[in-house]
């Protein structure tokens, strides 16, 4: 079984599904947005981590149909909760973006989504990583500004795993900066990681650019986080990723 050829079936036969991990407004307390995280059950080898399936998908391209199946589905279960009550705004939905999908007809792509099922632009996100601002490519600065246009929020996502060239922050505006759950595995252990999220949290701020953790698990990492000006968190102290019933029920409730 060839995983690539396994990859372009799966495309095909619609293996692939959504599953939703909320982020929760720590000054609130109020659920803020979720994340849509792909995942990928095949027939016979079962549950493929995206870890193993999205690299692959983008040395293929065939991320750039996935993703646009992953644009439409998120929007099409955006509009259902919506329209449920289930997320009132300024609830905010984020979607994983990788670089190849950033070509002629992504904006539009995503314009698409949103019109089709009738959410504003505004409730969505998209998560960049640093490779997509450092690829520099032609044209991205447009691309990015088209998206805004549509009122859709960036977040930069993975922030401080990749070549952090603090420049492009300037140059290209971000809603919202997503803290590595790297940094926040270790926080109250290591002076070191709590002394670069001290640097994060305090640069951010200076940008006027809210920060998320990624990976909180507990309690210790929530009140550090607090203490630090950190607004949104996101990790299994608060929800795991999971369907869209169970995460509809979790949004439904109170944190
Ligand atoms: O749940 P977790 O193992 O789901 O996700 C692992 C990685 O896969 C994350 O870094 C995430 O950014 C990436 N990922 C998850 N869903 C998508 C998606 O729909 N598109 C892209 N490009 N990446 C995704
Ligand atoms: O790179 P990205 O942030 O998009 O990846 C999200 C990944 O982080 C998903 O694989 C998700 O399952 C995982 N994740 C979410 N919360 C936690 C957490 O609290 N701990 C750990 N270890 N992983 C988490
Ligand atoms: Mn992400
Ligand atoms: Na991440």
């Amino acid at each position: 079984l060839r995983l690539d050829s396994a990859l372009r079936d799966g495309v095909a036969r619609r293996q692939f599904h959504l599953h939703y991990q909320p982020v929760l407004d720590l000054r609130t307390g109020t659920w803020h947005g979720a994340e849509a995280l792909l995942r990928w059950r095949h027939p016979q080898l079962g549950p493929v981590p995206p870890g193993t399936f999205i690299p692959l998908a983008e040395e293929t391209r065939l991320i750039v149909p996935l993703g646009a199946r992953v644009l439409d589905e998120a929007a099409r279960q955006l509009a259902e909760w919506q329209a449920e009550g289930t997320v009132p705004p300024p609830f905010v939905l984020a979607v994983n973006v990788s670089s190849r999908q950033l070509r002629a007809g992504f904006v539009d792509s995503v314009a698409a989504a949103l019109d089709q099922h009738g959410v504003p632009g505004s409730s969505l996100a998209l998560e960049l990583t640093e490779s997509v601002l450092l690829a520099d490519s032609p044209g991205i600065g447009h691309t990015l500004a088209d998206l805004r246009a549509l009122g859709v929020q960036l977040h930069l996502d993975d922030f401080g795993t990749g070549y952090s060239s603090l420049s492009y922050l300037e140059r290209l505006p971000m809603d919202v900066l997503k803290i590595d759950r790297s940094f926040v595995a270790d926080l109250t252990t290591s002076t070191e990681k709590r002394a670069l999220v001290t640097a994060i949290t305090a640069m951010a701020d200076a940008l006027g650019i809210p920060v998320t953790a990624e990976g909180v698990e507990t309690p210790e990492q929530l009140a550090l986080l607090r203490e630090l000006g950190c607004r949104y968190g996101q990790g299994y102290l608060f929800a795991r990723p999971d369907d869209p019933r169970t995460t509809g029920g979790l949004l439904r409730a109170t944190p």
